[in-house]
């Protein structure tokens, strides 16, 4: 069933407080990478999160939390290379008790220790998750796996990701996108968010063909900022469909009223966050 109606912005109760518009707890980055979660996060928390969690290696704490003064930051053991350790994983299920919603991948980069975090967390939260980049690699590893959730998830691939999700080529996905993606989302019972122009969100059996957005998002980091802003409203208690829906909307929105003031070529993925509030005033 297509969905083409406006999507809906969250309510906000007035007599709201942080607890209520949700915990949100964003796990990623690496040394490098320490960019993708650090947008992630404040794109959460310009998306109307009541508490923004950061679990990020140790060693770039620091710099992540010196981006934002608003987050939390959980600093979690990692390896040599400044990549989260598998010891991590019993600190993260901690962390995640309690959360209102959970987001994995952004700037974690790929290994073996990774891809056990990713795929346990997966396997046995119960709340929301969003999964993202370095998330989908560790998921596209073990794909007989994919349906082995214990809560709603939202995968936000980009074609190259959706690429090894599937084990299909990106033409093949491009020339169909809608077909494939609502026959993932069905077969593994999930939310699917198939970035690009037209990003197409289905969960197997709405679809939604998105109208915002233009090619000056086409720049490293603005897949980072829709993981926060999906998240924050999952955070709100929307349903993962209407979440994504309505996330991906005002990312393509911010990124339209971005590029009308600066150019598209002169877009890079922090405007997004500086032109979020503007977003925002157009949709409530
Ligand atoms: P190509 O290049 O055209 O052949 P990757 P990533 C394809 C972090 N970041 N349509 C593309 O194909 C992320 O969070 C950190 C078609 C290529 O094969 C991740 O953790 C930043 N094809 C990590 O970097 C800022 C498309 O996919 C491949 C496509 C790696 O993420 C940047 C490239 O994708 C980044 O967000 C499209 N629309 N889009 C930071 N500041 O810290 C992509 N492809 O290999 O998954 O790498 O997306 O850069
Ligand atoms: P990522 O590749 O994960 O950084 O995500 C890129 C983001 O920018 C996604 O939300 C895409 O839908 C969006 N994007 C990239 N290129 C375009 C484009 N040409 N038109 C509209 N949106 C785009
Ligand atoms: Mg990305």
């Amino acid at each position: 069933m297509n969905v083409s109606s406006r999507p809906s912005p969250p309510e906000r109760p007035e007599s709201g407080h942080k607890g209520t518009f949700g915990r949100v707890l964003i796990i990623g980055g690496s040394l490098g990478m320490s960019g993708s979660i650090s947008l992630a996060g404040a794109a959460a928390l310009r998306s109307g999160a009541g508490l923004v969690y950061l679990g990020v290696p140790r060693s770039i704490v620091g710099i992540v939390a010196a981006f934002e003064p608003s987050y939390i930051t959980v600093p979690l053991p990692d390896q040599e290379s400044g990549v989260l350790s598998k010891s991590a994983l019993p600190n993260l299920m901690d962390h995640a008790e309690g959360k209102d919603v959970i987001a994995l991948g952004p700037g974690l980069t790929q290994s073996s220790e990774t891809d056990e975090i990713v795929t346990a967390m997966y396997q046995s939260c119960s709340q929301p998750m969003v999964i993202d980049a370095d998330g989908l690699n560790a998921l596209a590893r073990f794909p007989e796996q994919l349906s082995e959730h214990n809560g709603p998830r939202v995968l936000t691939p980009h074609p190259g990701e959706f690429a090894r999700l599937t084990g299909q080529s990106i033409d093949s996905i491009q020339n169909d996108r809608q077909d494939v993606a609502t026959r993932f989302a069905k077969e593994h019972d999930l939310t699917l968010v198939l970035k690009g122009p037209a990003t197409i969100v289905t969960d197997g059996d709405q679809v939604y063909v998105n109208s915002t957005g233009n090619s000056g998002m086409g720049t490293g980091g603005t897949g980072d900022v829709l993981t926060g802003i999906v998240s924050a409203l999952i955070g709100q208690k929307m349903p993962p469909f209407s979440a994504a829906r309505f996330g991906v909307y005002l990312h393509g929105l911010a990124g339209d009223l971005a590029a009308n003031e600066l150019t598209e070529p002169a877009l890079i993925a922090s405007d997004l966050l500086r032109f979020l509030p503007a977003a925002w005033k157009q949709v409530i």
